[in-house]
């Protein structure tokens, strides 16, 4: 269990984070898990993958990604009828996930680059590896544009934007969060990652984004979300609410200050969610589709039975901690 427990210690610190890598980590995880385990006795097995998938799915609640990632990877071991085939269809679940999301991401910025033209300037709020990808691809096919990067607080996840922005020669411009409204005139297109989609095409993504997509809504300005149909949250369909993890206040105020505050508590949610009608089109792996279409990627694409919906979660220990 201990590779298990370090990947979900790295990714409560955040040392590891942002939806696509939680999820590749946490199918990673599982896979060394799994092919540690002695595969010998199939319920103990499976008793052990289910252990551990709850312990990698309690770390943090708002990314679908990351049990979506551990419901495909832990399917493999319906219908085996031995360890060993259980074990071995684990590995190839996990081998085949991670894959998947890697191609998902450059099908992704194929599709994203050709929403942006010669002498854009985009805006991109946190730090997502499938927004930074379309940016980077349209950035190598030779188009000329610029960037405005968020700072992000309070975990400042711009500063590792604009570190990959910077390092690829693309010219940036760092602002504060509140800054947004003041330039987004400037702006022609809004780029973003999701943690989730919901079926009714609401996005949730990190703190700011709705009130960026609300700025752009006004001004005028398209937003683009870039996501992989494993950040599409099945259990919406059964009206499963998206849970926004709400973090420590010392993130925001550090305690010698909040102590002399006894009447101010600090709010901290990681997470907002903003409506599919700020929304212009949400890019993913399977193509571009209106935010509206979020219910055929769930059903089809990503391939949930109605009785999974239902069929209650084993894994749910999210709250056990
Ligand atoms: C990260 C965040 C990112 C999405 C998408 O939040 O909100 O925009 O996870 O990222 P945190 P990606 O830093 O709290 O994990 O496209 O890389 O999956």
């Amino acid at each position: 269990m201990m590779l298990v427990t370090e990947t979900a210690e790295k990714i409560k610190r955040m040392e590891i984070r942002g939806a696509g890598r939680i999820a590749r980590a946490a199918a990673q995880a599982l896979r060394d898990h799994a092919q540690a385990l002695p595969a010998q006795d199939l319920a103990l097995f499976r008793s052990e993958m289910q252990k551990a998938a709850g312990i990698l799915v309690a770390t943090r609640p708002t990314a679908v990604s990351l049990p979506n990632a551990v419901h495909i990877v832990i399917a493999g071991m319906e219908g085996a009828d031995s360890a060993g085939m259980a074990q071995e269809n684990v590995i190839k679940r996990a081998d085949e996930f991670i894959a998947s999301s890697l191609h998902a991401i450059e099908e992704i910025a194929g599709i994203g680059a050709r929403h942006i033209s010669d002498g854009d300037t985009i805006l991109t709020h946190c730090n997502s590896e499938a927004a930074l990808a379309c940016i980077l691809k349209a950035h190598t096919a030779g188009k000329e544009i610029e960037v405005f990067a968020t700072e992000v607080r309070p975990r400042n996840q711009g500063l590792v934007t604009i570190r990959t922005l910077n390092d690829a020669g693309i010219k940036t411009n760092f602002i504060v969060d509140s800054a947004v409204r003041s330039f987004m005139n400037d702006i022609d297109l809004v780029i973003v990652g999701a943690d989730a989609v919901t079926v009714n095409g609401a996005v949730v993504n990190k703190i700011g984004t709705s009130q960026v997509a609300h700025s752009a809504h006004e001004a005028r300005v398209n937003v683009v979300v870039a996501a992989e149909t494993y950040k599409f949250a099945p259990r919406t369909i059964i009206g499963e609410m998206i849970e926004i993890e709400e973090r420590p206040a010392q993130e925001v105020l550090p305690d010698e200050i909040a102590r002399t505050l006894p009447h101010v508590t600090v709010r901290n949610p990681g997470f907002d969610v903003t409506p599919a009608e700020y929304i212009d089109v949400i890019v993913t792996e399977a193509g571009a589709i209106p935010p509206q279409m979020a219910y055929v990627i769930i059903r089809e694409y990503l391939g949930w039975g109605i009785e999974e919906f239902h069929k209650t979660f084993e894994i749910n220990t999210r709250h056990d901690e």
